[in-house]
């Protein structure tokens, strides 16, 4: 078993150096997130620390873990940015050895949410759009908003991520609009 050192290394090693910074990044901004909205900050390291895992992986390799682990292979029919998520939680469980389910989930489920997120899951997604680094258009907004509530933060992170998609006239995974929607719901 690879001490927490040896996975950061392990993990920073498959991608360029500004990728690593992003995913330092995101370690910062889910443990605070987790301590304040209760989630267990390990988990949420461990989540954060393999998140972006495969996300550099060339797409032919991407796409032969989707196919031959018979994995959720309807991402293939959407955009490859997608893929490296699913890709990374298997990469995490058969690589790394990360058994716990809850971690799993929280990176299969970072770029997409789920209907249904749990706590851990909201953390993680929402750190990788606020963490130190990120600075896209509304980012502090959805920083000040991080602040009071998950899901209110969350909501604005997927809108602007529908946002960009529509102004690209990109497809939209449709778990992306189902997740936004039912995060809309729990704003009620
Ligand atoms: O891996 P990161 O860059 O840290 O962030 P991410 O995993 O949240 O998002 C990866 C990419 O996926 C990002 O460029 C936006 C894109 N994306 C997120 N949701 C959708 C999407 N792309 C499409 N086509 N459809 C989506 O619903
Ligand atoms: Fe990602
Ligand atoms: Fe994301
Ligand atoms: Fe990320």
């Amino acid at each position: 078993n690879l001490t927490r050192d040896e996975l950061k290394a392990s993990v920073s090693a498959q991608m360029p150096q500004k990728r690593w910074k992003h995913t330092e990044g995101v370690m910062q901004s889910a443990i605070v997130l987790a301590k304040r909205y209760g989630a267990d900050p390990v988990k949420a390291e461990i989540a954060a620390i393999l998140h972006d895992v495969a996300k550099y992986w060339s797409t032919e390799r991407q796409e032969q873990v989707l196919r031959e682990q018979a994995l959720n292979d309807e991402l293939l029919l959407y955009d490859k940015p997608l893929w490296h998520a699913e890709v990374g939680a298997y990469t995490a469980q058969t690589e790394y050895g990360v058994d716990d389910e809850e971690i799993l989930n929280a990176i299969r489920y970072h770029t997409s949410g789920r209907v249904g997120m749990t706590v851990l899951e909201k953390v993680i997604c929402l750190a990788d759009y606020i963490e130190p680094g990120r600075d896209f258009p509304g980012v502090d907004h959805i920083r000040s908003l991080a602040e009071h509530s998950l899901e209110a933060g969350l909501v604005a992170g997927f809108d602007s991520t529908i946002h960009l998609l529509l102004a690209r006239r990109q497809v939209i995974f449709p778990l992306t609009v189902l997740s936004r929607n039912d995060l809309v719901k729990q704003l009620e």
